[in-house]
């Protein structure tokens, strides 16, 4: 690194130091480093250079993911999932808005907490990504090709759909576990029958591995606990899924009390190779029920939705040697494997200790019968029989686990604020670091699989308070880097996050950027409104339909003149980029429109739709700064009155 840097960077240091005296908060002093001009040097990505990791974070109450890069925080793109974006048009566009479908009709918005990278042989694979829309339970998939949505898949007996999206470790599944339990199916009852009466269901969710295409395969049906989180089991314990409980004492009213009367709660562990094994051989309940599959095509840029009937659901209690109760002190939330796949990690938020169940010693206790009791005909084990240790951290409110590649784990307290790093299998604190402030997630890339790139770890906090300039009373979240390369972490980073990130995905750049698209090939364009040359534009009307197929290029659109609209018209306007080089688009966006613009990409055709309620000459118009002529990249519309005869009749400079 050059001379000159290092001086500015000790410069701007020694600047930060004096800026924070008085104004300590808790903040960094010197014996944490994060003020050492070596750290600023550690984030520093130079101008034109690019960042190791991809890191998508989890927009939460946006419903949307952002990918950001490490080490500088840079934000690239807000991939939009579940929410209206009109930054692109996503759900805005007839082609979009099908994606945002579901039983309960359009629903333009949701909760996405928990993104998982598409995994073979246990090791991220950089084919896609999927996270879950919380409120209306959903599961989308984005191709990390084109970093779209590429499909959404709607769960059905589900609600609050938490435990959820993970993958196994060969992407076989996506797996939704449901938070709240519910009637299944449905129906009106009384809210004080809950206990014994509801069910969650965990669903499994067969993932194509030439398209990526999801298909719910089976619902297991659980007892009516809340199922908080989950993950697979890895190496050894592949073909197992473990899955935290609370709410294991079944109370409908206020939990704070009543759900945490049980000393202590379940890890659920489903044998899924043996439910799979039993539904291929006919097992299994055909229960009619109603859910939205939507799948956008790449190639005719539209998505499609499907309403699907029924659902394959199971009764683990039918199935031998499917389902066990690992009880777990005390209202477990995060549930973690580590990338050997022997120790389950249980992190009771009402408890100061982290306790590691051994999938070994699970095996053994299985083998041997040794059960204490069940619960609704599912065997519980005994908490001894099956400890592999606990971590007596002293934190409090222990909340998620992430695993480096030296077998080191990091978990998260989010009362005490702060990342505790223990020894896998000696269950020692080595180190410990606060957090600012409230720490959720944590996140190491690849850190929930058997091949973690154990350089970083980045904390997402929940409050924000002073890290930043105040902006009002709403505040971003804050990410925090640290550098776990040595024995003891350091802190070298703050960057704001949009939306309430909770996890977060990251994996190393060089996995994906080679494959990352640059635009739609035009002769590959299969839109039924595509314009591949400009010639063929043209507009046509049935009955109060009009149909614009219009094309875009630096920098005019093709027509840019058109007269016979009425007041009263449904206006398609089906837009075309022309353009062929990367990075490229043109916008569209008209007067008065009831949606948003949209932003179209090279060689891609989108449609918005324009209702004119106004007699008069109306101008459209390029939301992109495209060109040096980009304000010359407009175009008229003239609507005359409903009565009126005027022809139908467009152009471009007089042709
Ligand atoms: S949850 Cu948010 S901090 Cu939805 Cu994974 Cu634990
Ligand atoms: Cu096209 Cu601005």
């Amino acid at each position: 690194m050059k001379t000159t840097f290092k001086l500015i960077m000790l410069l701007l240091s020694a600047t930060f130091l004096l800026s924070s005296c008085g104004n300590n908060n808790g903040k960094s002093s010197g014996s944490d480093g994060a003020l050492r001009s070596s750290n600023a040097e550690k984030v520093y990505v130079a101008p034109g250079e690019h960042d190791e990791f991809y890191a998508f974070m989890s927009g939460g109450y946006s419903g949307n993911l952002t990918v950001y890069g490490l080490p500088s925080g840079r934000m690239f793109k807000e991939i939009p999932v579940f929410s209206q974006f009109p930054t692109s048009g996503y759900g805005y566009s007839e082609e979009t808005v099908p994606m945002l479908n579901t039983s309960f009709g359009f629903v333009p918005w949701d909760d996405s907490h928990h993104p998982d990278i598409s995994q073979t042989n246990g090791e991220l694979d950089g084919r896609w990504i999927f996270i879950n829309g919380n409120n209306t339970p959903r599961i989308a998939r984005i191709s990390l090709k084109t970093f779209e949505t590429e499909e959404i898949i709607e769960v059905p007996n589900s609600a609050g759909n938490h435990s959820s999206s993970f993958v196994t470790e060969n992407t076989e599944y996506v797996v939704a576990g449901t938070r709240f339990s519910i009637p299944v199916p449905q129906k009106d009852m009384p809210i004080s029958e809950y206990k014994g009466n509801f069910k969650g269901a965990l669903s499994f969710i067969k993932v194509d591995q030439e398209t990526g295409r999801m298909a719910i395969k089976f619902q297991v049906l659980m007892p009516g606990f809340n199922y908080d989180l989950s993950h697979p089991g890895r190496n050894k314990s592949h073909g197992w899924f473990f899955f935290t409980t609370y709410n294991t004492e079944e109370a409908n009213s206020l939990l704070e009390v009543n759900a945490s009367q049980n000393d202590k709660d379940f890890i659920a562990a489903i044998n899924w190779k043996k439910i799979e094994e039993y539904v291929n051989n006919g097992g299994g309940k055909i229960m009619p029920t109603n859910y939205a599959h939507n799948v956008y095509d790449e190639h005719s840029h539209s998505a499609t939705s499907t309403m699907i009937k029924e659902v394959l659901t199971v009764d683990p209690t039918e199935i031998p040697g499917a389902v066990y109760l690992l009880p777990t002190p005390k209202s477990p939330h995060g549930c973690d494997v580590d990338p050997s796949g022997e120790y389950i990690i249980g992190n009771g938020k009402l408890s100061a200790d982290l306790t590691i169940h051994s999938f070994t010693k699970m095996l053994d206790a299985i083998e041997n019968k040794k059960f204490d009791g069940d619960a609704y005909g599912i065997p519980i084990l005994n908490f001894e029989d099956i400890l592999a240790g606990t971590v007596k951290s002293g934190g409090l409110g222990p909340l998620h686990t992430e695993f480096d590649d030296k077998g080191n784990a990091y978990t998260t307290f989010f009362i005490s604020s702060e990342v505790v790093k223990w020894k896998v299998g000696t269950w020692e604190v080595i180190d410990r670091k606060p957090t600012y402030y409230s720490v959720g997630h944590l996140m190491i890339p690849g850190g929930n699989s058997r091949k973690p790139f154990g350089k970083y770890v980045v904390a997402m906090n929940k409050i924000t308070k002073d890290r930043y300039l105040p902006t009002g009373p709403e505040l971003e979240h804050s990410a925090q880097l640290y550098d776990i390369t040595g024995d003891k972490m350091e802190l070298i980073y703050d960057f704001p996050t949009h939306g309430e990130p909770h996890y977060a995905a990251a994996i190393p750049a060089d996995l994906i950027k080679d494959n990352s698209q640059k635009i739609y090939r035009l002769d590959e364009n299969k839109h039924p409104y595509a314009v591949t040359n400009q010639s063929d534009a043209k507009v046509t009307r049935n009955g109060n339909e009009v149909h614009i197929s219009m094309s875009m290029i630096r920098s005019h659109f093709t027509p840019d003149n058109i007269e016979g609209i009425k007041v009263g018209d449904k206006v398609y306007f089906h837009i075309t980029n022309l353009e062929q080089d990367f990075d490229v688009p043109h916008g569209f966006a008209m007067i008065g429109a009831n949606t948003s613009e949209i932003l179209v990409m090279p060689g891609q055709t989108k449609t918005i739709l324009w209702e004119p309620k106004q007699v008069g000459v109306w101008p459209f118009y390029c939301t992109d700064f495209c060109s040096a002529l980009h304000q010359e990249m407009q175009g008229y519309i003239r609507v005359s009155p409903k009565e009126s005869n005027i022809d139908l009749s467009w152009s471009l400079d007089g042709e």
